[in-house]
């Protein structure tokens, strides 16, 4: 049995099985069916939240799921989060579901099609950021669209004490807008309504993992330019520090996607990024086609 697993959860382990993705962060989980996630007992959900929050992230290959088996899996773990900074990239009847594209639409370009250009977690200008994602893969690039993850805990452990000590008392506004975010670029301005829903949030650098006690370096390219308190040009060298830490390769898992492929991560202790890894240019090709779908947990 995986470490992930508490002993407590021995009887789940008879529903599925774990292989790590990867050595600091990610578990493949063998043997679910999620289109009767009704047969997942109540002992196997909680064994699966533990591990997705120690692991960070999990993967379920080959589950085809439909809009409604995404969202009733997603709802076991609690209920779904406002999701993307507003519900304009939802699919037709489902306000809940996210569309990660860059399928176009009568010849325009799809405002999602490149959602992830940095590192980040989802939602944290909200004042109750996500708590977890689940984007699942419909059509994948025949060569690349892969996701990259990053375990933030594992990068909070290895700074020094020193610089643990400076950044414990520190918190960051975090927000769509600021001099680093890359996420309104090629979008429609966003109206008065969306803009009072994403007015942005103070989150502490260091943040303690409600679930787990584990620290966290909890700050993030798309939304954190400064330090409260600190100017945009005090706060640059030490966040191109930390951003660098995140982007280095032994924190990371980086998933190839295939169809049917289900990815659930925990937002407090992972970070992700996609890095267009595919022939971007030639969206117009079928095999460049990327069509993916997120839920959120609030
Ligand atoms: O396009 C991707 O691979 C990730 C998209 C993303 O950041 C998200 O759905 O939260
Ligand atoms: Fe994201």
């Amino acid at each position: 049995m995986n470490a992930a697993l508490a002993p407590e959860h021995a009887a789940a382990a008879a529903q599925f099985s774990l292989k790590p993705l990867s050595f600091r962060i990610g578990e493949e989980v063998i043997g679910l069916d999620l289109k009767r996630c009704d047969e997942i007992s109540d002992d196997s959900i909680a064994a699966l939240w533990r591990t997705l929050t120690h692991r960070g992230l999990l993967l379920f290959r080959n589950q085809g799921l439909n809009h409604d088996q995404h969202l009733a899996f997603t709802r076991r773990f609690g209920p779904l989060a406002l999701t993307g900074l507003t519900s304009r990239y939802a699919p037709e009847g489902y306000p809940d579901i996210f569309t990660v594209t860059n399928i176009r639409k009568n010849g325009q370009r799809s405002e999602t099609e490149n959602a992830a250009q940095q590192w980040h977690t989802d939602q944290t200008f909200l004042k109750v950021p996500a708590r977890a994602s689940m984007l699942r893969c419909e059509i994948p690039p025949q060569n690349g669209g892969d996701t990259m993850f990053c375990s933030t805990q594992h990068v909070y452990d290895d700074l020094s004490d020193g610089l643990k000590k400076t950044l414990e008392p520190l918190s960051a506004f975090h927000t769509l807008f600021g001099t680093r975010s890359k996420v309104m670029k090629g979008r429609k301005a966003l109206n008065d309504e969306e803009l009072t829903r994403v007015e942005g949030s103070v989150q502490p650098v260091i943040l303690t993992h409600p679930d787990t006690g584990r620290k966290i370096l909890y700050i993030n390219e798309q939304c954190v330019d400064h330090f409260e308190g600190w100017t945009i040009e005090e706060s640059a060298p030490l966040l191109d520090y930390l951003y660098a830490q995140i982007r280095h390769p032994m924190y990371q898992y980086r998933h190839r996607w295939s169809a049917g492929d289900v990815l659930f991560w925990d937002n407090r202790c992972t970070q992700h990024y996609a890095p267009l890894d595919y022939d971007f240019a030639n969206l117009d090709a079928p095999e460049n086609r990327r069509l993916m779908f997120r839920s959120t947990l609030a």
